[in-house]
């Protein structure tokens, strides 16, 4: 069956067609190709076609897909029991592997998804602080817990639902915004509530506006006045974590927060997530302490294996290999917008990059949305014609793995001096 057969198919039974909202393509129109299997660097369709891939399932796949370290894990944990839903080995041995990259994570407690863990870190700190609000930033998407469904970025921003219906103002009586990297937005925000204010959940790096990277005083400013104010800092590293660096962005940019959401990369493919941080804020979470918290399928033994495999494949060198392959396609890109004469920007952390197109810099939602969305759409067009998967939206980060080797970043950018001319030509 082709991938149009299929979609039809899906959208009579999956609402949209799909189990997640950007898939569907309404970011950039038409209809998603459905994809078989994955392998290294590539996607492959229903119909047999080959793309490169820079999904990478939304951050997870940083070794590529079907590393055989992963699969392997996989496969010998699955030998032993697909659930236990008691206390198992690999449990301790993934936290212990966590916060040895991250010494932040002093305490670790496993969920099954970002959202989860979002969700879970929100009620710690409320608990911790006694207080109830929490302010976020304005494109920052956070999963779809209902109180962080408020301005939200990824795919509320990309379907135009920022506020989903179905959210009870009271749910989000306690969500304050303020725009991404706007120190004064944000003192504003402490002077008037400070007495209210349980904690600011941000992105250290934005991912899901597209990637906007902090400004140099941002992620210190928020750490200052938290301190200050007896507020907890609370980063979510589900995109950044074991992603911009081997301790994630609190090791790239050395601010430390109180507690940390993680996700992705640490379920190495599979739906693993958690919440860290401080031992004492940690300690109160169930049964150490009073706030409850639990999941049948919380530290699942696949899971576990897989997000460990992943991890002691990440040696420091395999950091350095990202850093060359995104540069090169980053500068790869620049440069063909250079040659076209496109106005638009590559904005990069690490191995997670968008390119914007109309403005030459982006450090807020409000500039990512004023970004040319239509001229975006018709650049991914012309490269899933060429063979190549972006993200199918402008507010997405592309994700390099490490299969993405030299050879690959270079057939992405022969594919990528057409696509521009193409998108140059287009008028919508
Ligand atoms: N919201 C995630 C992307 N930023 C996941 C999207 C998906 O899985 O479709």
């Amino acid at each position: 069956m082709t991938s149009k057969g299929w979609f039809t198919r899906a959208c009579s039974i999956l609402p949209g067609g799909v189990s997640s909202p950007v898939r569907a393509f309404k970011g950039v129109g038409g209809e998603p190709r459905i994809i078989a299997r994955a392998e290294g660097a590539m996607l492959f369709d229903v119909e047999g076609r080959a793309y490169i891939d820079y999904v990478g399932s939304w951050g997870a796949m940083i070794l590529g897909h079907a590393h055989p370290a992963v699969t392997e894990a996989i496969a010998r944990a699955a030998g032993e029991g697909t659930s236990i839903g008691l206390c198992s080995p690999r449990e301790v041995e993934l936290a212990e592997e966590i916060r040895a990259r991250v010494p932040a994570a002093q305490r670790v407690r496993f969920v099954n998804s970002g959202t989860e863990a979002v969700m879970s870190a929100i009620r710690l700190a409320r608990a911790a602080t006694g207080r109830a609000a929490i302010l976020k930033f304005s494109g920052g998407y956070h999963g779809h817990a209902d109180a962080m469904l408020v301005r939200a970025g990824s795919g509320a921003a990309t379907l135009g639902l920022p506020d989903s219906p179905g959210v009870t103002p009271g749910s989000v009586r306690d969500t304050l915004t303020a725009a991404y990297n706007d120190e004064g937005a944000i003192a504003d925000v402490f002077k008037s509530h400070d007495d209210r204010l349980a904690a600011v959940m941000v992105e250290p790096v934005a991912g899901n506006m597209g990637v906007v990277p902090p400004q140099p005083e941002f992620l210190t400013t928020l750490r200052r006045l938290c301190s200050a104010h007896g507020v907890l800092l609370i980063f979510d590293e589900v995109m950044t974590g074991f992603r911009v660096a081997q301790g994630g962005a609190t090791a790239r940019y050395g601010v430390e927060p109180d507690l940390i959401t993680f996700g992705k990369i640490i379920g190495g493919g599979l739906p693993v997530a958690a919440y860290a941080g401080r031992a004492e804020l940690m300690n109160l979470v169930a049964p150490g302490g009073p706030v409850y918290q639990a999941g049948t399928l919380s530290g699942n033994p696949l899971g576990m294996a897989a997000g460990l495999a992943t991890l002691r494949e990440l040696k420091t060198g395999k950091y350095e290999e990202l850093e060359a392959a995104s540069s090169r396609l980053a500068d790869g890109l620049q440069q063909a917008l250079a040659r076209f004469r496109v106005r638009g920007c590559v904005q990069r952390v690490g191995s997670m990059l968008t390119v914007f197109f109309g403005l030459e810099r982006v450090r807020n939602f409000t500039e990512a949305a004023a970004t040319d969305h239509a001229r975006f759409a018709r650049f991914f067009h012309a490269m899933l014609d060429r063979g190549v998967h972006l993200p199918p939206s402008g507010y997405e980060a592309w994700f390099v793995s490490t299969a993405h080797d030299r050879a690959v970043i270079d057939r992405t950018l022969a594919a990528v001096d057409d696509a521009m001319a193409e998108a140059v030509r287009g008028t919508g």
